[in-house]
């Protein structure tokens, strides 16, 4: 596996064959000349190639949580613990989770899991910051952060397992450098899900609704925590479907971020043997 940089249909290595933990071990400055037209090798055709999820190595994803008033809101309304919800939305300290090491990430195209023991699951469509083991912001993507709503509403100590799990996390195969972002806190999320020929949900936001600054949560994160090989950190999700709706099996999610990208992926109930 390599880093690349796409254009249209092609793209092309960086040189040295540096995969996405070498690329996120530099400097910002650095990073972007690494990425540069003059240090790339010959182009190949997207469709000769796999891509992968634009992490790798130690790298890790977190999420950061109610970070929006749709997602307060929601949450409030399944949970039994209706006020840390309203609390962490206003408090100073956000919420940050782990939600998956680079090895357990999903891509575009591949199957994202619910549990068979939820019963309650939904996609969370989410801006995700690329930070690099300086914490400086380098790029961004998208992620779906897969979550069981029944088994985070019965009790919030159960987070982490409503949370993390085969499949559940879903990354766009590329990440938009930051330097071609005009402004992320200005950004168009769109969720639609498929259900063979029917769209059983659509929902849109803007990341203008995002309570907190981007570089704030990055700077939490990083104070007690080294990510020797980048993180990538997904910023909450604005578009939570109504209480009545549950993905199931089958279930086609399609995100798609403006200037970022898109990614579509197929509902699969428990973890596949590899
Ligand atoms: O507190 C639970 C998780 C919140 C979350 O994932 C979100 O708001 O996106
Ligand atoms: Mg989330």
């Amino acid at each position: 596996p390599q880093a690349g940089v796409r254009t249209g249909d092609t793209v092309a290595p960086v040189r040295g064959g540096a995969g996405m933990a070498e690329l996120l071990r530099l400097s910002a400055e650095e990073f972007r000349a690494a990425v540069g037209e003059d240090r790339l090798g010959d182009e190949v055709l997207l469709a000769d190639v796999r891509l992968l999820p634009p992490l790798d190595g130690y790298g890790e994803v977190w999420c950061a949580g109610v970070t929006y008033e749709r997602s307060r809101g929601a949450r409030m309304e399944e949970s039994t613990e209706q006020s840390v919800y309203d609390r962490v939305y206003s408090a100073p300290r956000p919420e940050l989770f782990p939600k998956s090491p680079a090895w357990r990430l999903v891509t575009d195209g591949d199957p994202i899991g619910i549990r068979t023991d939820s019963g309650h699951d939904v996609p969370e469509p989410e801006l995700a910051i690329v930070a690099n083991s300086r914490g400086e912001i380098v790029g961004f993507t998208i992620c779906n952060d897969v979550s069981s709503r029944s088994i985070e509403g019965e009790n919030p100590l159960y987070i982490p397992q409503a949370k993390v799990f085969a499949g559940g996390c879903a990354l766009a195969t590329g990440i938009r450098p930051a330097w071609e972002v005009a402004d992320p806190k200005d950004l168009t999320i769109d969720l639609v899900i498929r259900r063979g020929e029917d769209e059983v949900f659509t929902g849109t936001t803007s990341t203008k609704n995002l309570v907190r600054e981007l570089q704030d949560l990055i700077d939490v994160l990083f104070v007690p925590n080294e990510f020797p090989d980048g993180v990538i950190l997904a910023t909450g999700t604005g578009i939570v479907p109504e209480l009545d709706f549950a993905l199931q099996a089958g279930d086609v999610v399609e995100i798609a971020i403006s200037e970022i990208g898109t990614l579509t992926n197929t509902v699969a109930v428990g973890r596949e043997p590899f």
